[in-house]
């Protein structure tokens, strides 16, 4: 069997990646228990090398290969290895939904609560940048916050104030602790891709380095258990277990 790779953003506190994305594949790995490498990934040079053309994290290295993009990447675990099938033929539309609301919509809250929020990015900022050399640790945290605080007010969420994202977020926590309660997984009787997709984020605003957003999911009570069935289900020696 060919040798796996996960190259991805380094862990941060209490989670196996700064990256919710690269903790989506650590998680598809796990379930499918699957041995892998882990690659933390600091140079642009190096990404380029093994993600040309998207330069995004996670990407998957199985023996000379290189497959890129969270959801492309659980389609091949899917299609080379046959244990535990994520996405399954009777798989009911929205989970395809909620898949790609987890990535594309639900991700930006974590943007804003980790870049956006001062208390929480200035210590976020000193953990990730701590191995830069000075000047440049003074300098890129800075530079990469404002090129991030752009994109999220293009996104529209960056023009809310935390207070407002807050209810929003307490919204969608509401809903997915409903979809939980109905059945034990996101997505119905078995866990499958959505619960890949959402579990990343959800351990992320539940996180004691996010003390502004982790009291919400505490309200939560079924969200909380859901979180600790994943982390079971999915853990590897990788991973960071839920607290
Ligand atoms: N659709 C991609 C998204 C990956 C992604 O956006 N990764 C972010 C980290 S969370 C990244 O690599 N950002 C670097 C950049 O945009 O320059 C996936 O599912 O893997």
């Amino acid at each position: 069997m060919p040798e796996i790779t996960l190259y991805q953003f380094a862990a941060d506190s209490g989670t196996e990646s700064a990256s919710p994305f690269c903790v989506k594949v650590h998680r598809a790995l796990g379930l499918k228990g699957l041995e892998y490498k882990v690659r933390n990934v600091f140079s642009p040079k190096e990404l380029s090398r093994i993600n040309p053309e998207h330069k995004k994290l996670p990407v998957l290295g199985v023996g000379s290969e290189f497959i890129v993009d969270s959801t492309e990447i659980i389609k091949y675990l899917d299609a080379n290895y046959s244990e535990s099938q994520i996405l399954r033929e009777s798989d009911p539309w929205f989970v395809a939904m909620l898949e790609d609301w987890a990535d594309v919509s639900l991700y930006w809250f974590a943007v804003y609560y980790r870049w956006q929020v001062s208390e929480h990015f200035d210590p976020f900022a000193k953990r990730a940048f701590a191995k830069l050399p000075l000047p440049l640790r003074w300098v890129i945290p800075g530079v990469v916050r404002k090129k991030t605080l752009k994109s999220l007010h293009a996104q529209g969420i960056g023009r809310f104030s935390e207070s407002e994202i807050r209810e929003q977020l307490r919204g969608h926590l509401a809903h997915l602790d409903r979809l939980v309660s109905e059945h034990e997984w996101m997505s119905g009787s078995e866990i499958g891709v959505a619960d890949l997709a959402i579990f990343p984020l959800v351990r992320q605003f539940s996180l004691e380095a996010m003390p502004l957003c982790r009291p919400l999911v505490l309200e939560f009570e079924r969200l909380q258990t859901w979180l600790k069935a994943v982390d079971a289900k999915t853990s590897t020696e990788h991973t960071v277990a839920v607290a």
